[in-house]
């Protein structure tokens, strides 16, 4: 059964860098629940971005999927024939209890999971794509060539969803902005030792760009239009157009 994220909760004494691991999928709902604001508004409203954009006789992709939440949304969303969707992570703990998960619930559009990097699967003929909190955890240099290779893949009118975590370049507002954020963590229960041995795990793993810096790649990748649909604090979430 999954669990309660108590994964930071005692002192580490080699605290490594994060993985999805096993520990961490077991506890993925909780963790991403209490620690992403507006986490699951955003699941929801991929499903209604999915239902007005997808094409019958096309491939909806969901890019790091992790236990399949977005992919979930997505299915529930899907009203043409002949559509496919295709689910990838490259964590196998991650696969292995997303297949369990679609596997619970109904539905007649088929999934298939690929477990490989995101930036080696090949994307075609695509009308939604969703990088629902996983571009953060792409190398930064490599990022313009993953968003240029899924605007390749995508047929016209297709839409690509992002959400990520956002860094702020004015320093008195980046401060102010994840202060909140953090103000959000502790109201979720996580304690001081929680969130800083967390925050220390993730450094080097989670890097967040700037909002201009996501519509400055979409622009350069030849994505004709694109806006911020959400946000709350440092996370949100944006749409572009092909
Ligand atoms: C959700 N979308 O619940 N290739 C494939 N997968 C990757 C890669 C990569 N290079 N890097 C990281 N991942 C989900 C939440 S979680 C967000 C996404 C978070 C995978 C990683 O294994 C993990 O499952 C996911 O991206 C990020 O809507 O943990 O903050």
């Amino acid at each position: 059964m999954q669990g309660k994220d108590k994964l930071f909760s005692q002192p580490i004494t080699q605290l490594g860098e994060f993985r999805f691991d096993d520990q961490v999928a077991e506890v993925f709902p909780d963790m991403i629940q209490r620690s992403v604001p507006g986490y699951s508004n955003i699941v929801s409203t991929i499903g209604h971005l999915t239902e007005q954009f997808h094409q019958a006789d096309t491939k909806l992709y969901d890019l790091g999927c992790s236990l399949g939440a977005a992919t979930l949304a997505m299915r529930r969303g899907v009203k043409h024939n002949n559509v496919e969707i295709v689910a990838v992570d490259n964590s196998p703990a991650m696969l292995e209890r997303c297949q369990k998960h679609l596997d619970a619930f109904r539905g007649s559009v088929p999934v298939t999971l690929i477990c490989d990097d995101i930036c080696d699967v090949d994307i075609s003929n695509a009308s939604v794509v969703v990088l629902n909190f996983t571009l953060q955890f792409i190398a930064q240099e490599q990022r313009l060539a993953l968003i240029k290779k899924i605007y390749n893949g995508m047929v016209k009118g297709g839409l690509l969803i992002v959400s990520e975590k956002f860094h702020f370049a004015e320093p008195t507002t980046q401060s102010l902005i994840s202060e909140l954020h953090l103000d959000f963590k502790r109201a979720n229960g996580y304690s001081e030792l929680e969130i800083s041995q967390k925050r220390s795990s993730l450094d080097n793993v989670l890097v967040p760009d700037t909002i201009e810096q996501h519509k400055q790649r979409f622009k350069e990748a030849g994505f004709s239009a694109s806006e911020l649909w959400f946000q709350c604090f440092n996370f949100g979430s944006l749409v572009a157009i092909k």
